[in-house]
């Protein structure tokens, strides 16, 4: 019995090297940093879009050390911009975080994703052997089930919906609200990061197709699909191991000399659901609020760029920059700037050293699905204080965090005084409860439970 594993990104992007050769390196993304160790020690096959490259269809990962087979799925330009682009980050993306006005309903767009769906379903069916369990990721696939489903009735399928699920009303304004419902409810299990989701997901089921629900199962067209919860996790050891190191211990220490203050992070990909520009202004409002601060704390900001071809992105980059120069011109004394603003994925030694270093980790997303940022940087941090947005799934899981509403910036500013004033002892115990929990579902129990739920499903 193999593991199929099917998301719109690949885990690895190939770089062709000067003597010609394709060197594939580890995507930076959640789903990738998640699924990657999962089908390693699983092994299988891995389905998804073959960005760079397009030409390689089939390759074994990882390089020098191969555990699965990745099969590249090609997409025409057009397809990209209309089914990626167009439909997954212009219609579903903003209707499930709750940002309706910038969804973009277009039938051409809708078309385009039936179409890139089919494909992916197609290519799980040519892979499938019987007795193999199929894994679908992700909100660009959501019709993929339903079509695998109908070809191999007899396959065990999963599907995970790693973003939030939105309440009902919302959803409804979605014109093919019917159609994702039906491609999800091809599976046997879906999972959703909190109890919420499910719940909103089982409402939308009554409400919108009439299907019936009972406890955590929905039964539809004769076939019943169970909806559980099951956030994910990270690799809590590897992270732990990764920030005691030498090589990052020094790294953290660099970063601490050459700045000379506390440090406040942000590590986002730059997207508008991340709430980047309202903690640039309740940052702006703390300094404002407290003169002493000043040349005292530092915001150091990772915003990783994001699906730069769509205009929104490009205007928040804009936004984002713009109040980062404003800020850093109003507050800026001789040998001390209030922002760092890094616009680029950093490696993840990196990116640890960051989180080793913080003081304090602002992870405040207006929404979010889950946020592994929060749960690494809990792994990796000595003795900083996590800020955690009420509306990142992680929150639930995470209730020692400082726990914020990003849409308040006096409140974000006050939460942001608190954390930088909070006594040793507190932090300390509140990052040992913190990684307790962390330890109770790490990244391997999360995929192998899964996966288990699925074999017995
Ligand atoms: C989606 C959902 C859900 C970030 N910057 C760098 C870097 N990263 C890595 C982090 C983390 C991942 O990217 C980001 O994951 P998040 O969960 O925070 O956010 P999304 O990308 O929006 O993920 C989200 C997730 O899927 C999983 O279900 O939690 O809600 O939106 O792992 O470490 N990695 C490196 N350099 C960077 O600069 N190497």
């Amino acid at each position: 019995m193999g593991l199929i594993v099917i998301s719109n990104r690949e885990p690895y992007a190939p770089k062709k090297g000067e003597d010609g050769t394709l060197t594939w390196t580890a995507s930076i993304g959640g789903l990738t940093a998640a699924l990657d160790p999962a089908l390693q020690h699983a092994g299988g096959t891995w389905i998804a879009w073959g960005e760079e490259h397009p030409d390689v269809t089939e390759v074994d990962l990882p390089q020098g050390d191969p555990r699965y087979r990745l099969r590249r799925i090609r997409l025409s330009e057009s397809e990209v911009r209309e089914f990626y682009y167009g439909f997954a980050n212009r219609a579903l993306w903003p209707m499930s975080h709750y940002f309706i006005e910038r969804a973009k309903y277009l039938a051409s767009n809708w078309r385009a994703y039936v179409e890139v769906n089919r494909r992916f379903a197609r290519a799980a069916v040519e892979s499938y052997r019987a007795g193999d369990l199929i894994w679908v990721h992700d909100y660009q696939l959501a019709l993929v089930p339903r079509l695998i489903r109908e070809v191999l009735p007899e396959a065990r399928i999963g599907f995970f919906w790693h973003i939030p699920w939105p309440s009902t009303e919302v959803f409804r304004t979605l014109p093919w609200d019917q159609e994702i419902l039906d491609g999800i409810l091809g599976a046997d299990l879906i999972g959703m990061h909190t109890p919420e989701y499910v719940s909103h997901f089982q409402s939308a089921c009554r409400r919108v197709l009439h299907a019936e629900t009972a406890g955590d199962t929905v039964s539809w067209r004769g076939q019943v699909s169970r909806v559980v919860d099951r956030p994910i996790g990270i690799e809590v050891d590897a992270y732990e191991q990764l920030a005691a190191s030498l090589e990052v211990e020094e790294a953290a220490d660099r970063i601490r000399r050459t700045l000379q203050t506390q440090i406040l992070l942000g590590v986002d990909r730059l997207d508008y659901t991340k709430g980047i520009p309202e903690r640039l202004e309740a940052f702006d409002a703390f300094l404002d609020q407290h003169p002493e601060a000043r040349g005292r704390v530092t915001l150091l900001q990772i915003a990783v760029p994001s699906r730069e071809q769509v205009e929104s992105y490009r205007q928040l980059r804009a936004r984002v920059e713009g109040l980062v120069g404003r800020i850093n011109g109003k507050h800026t004394e001789s040998g001390w700037s209030p922002i760092q603003y890094i616009y680029r994925g950093v490696p993840r030694e990196e990116l640890v050293a960051h989180y080793r270093a913080a003081d304090v980790m602002l992870v405040t997303p207006l929404r979010d699905g889950l946020n592994l940022v929060a749960k690494e940087f809990t792994a990796c941090s000595r003795d900083g204080v996590l800020v955690l947005s009420r509306f990142a799934g992680a929150a639930d899981e995470l209730p020692e965090a400082v726990q914020v509403n990003p849409y308040h910036p006096s409140g974000l500013a006050e939460a942001l005084t608190r954390a930088l004033a909070m006594p040793l002892d507190e932090k300390k115990a509140r990052l040992t409860r913190l990684r307790s929990r962390l330890r109770q579902s790490d990244l391997r129990a999360w995929a192998d439970g899964f996966v288990a739920e699925l074999a017995g499903a």
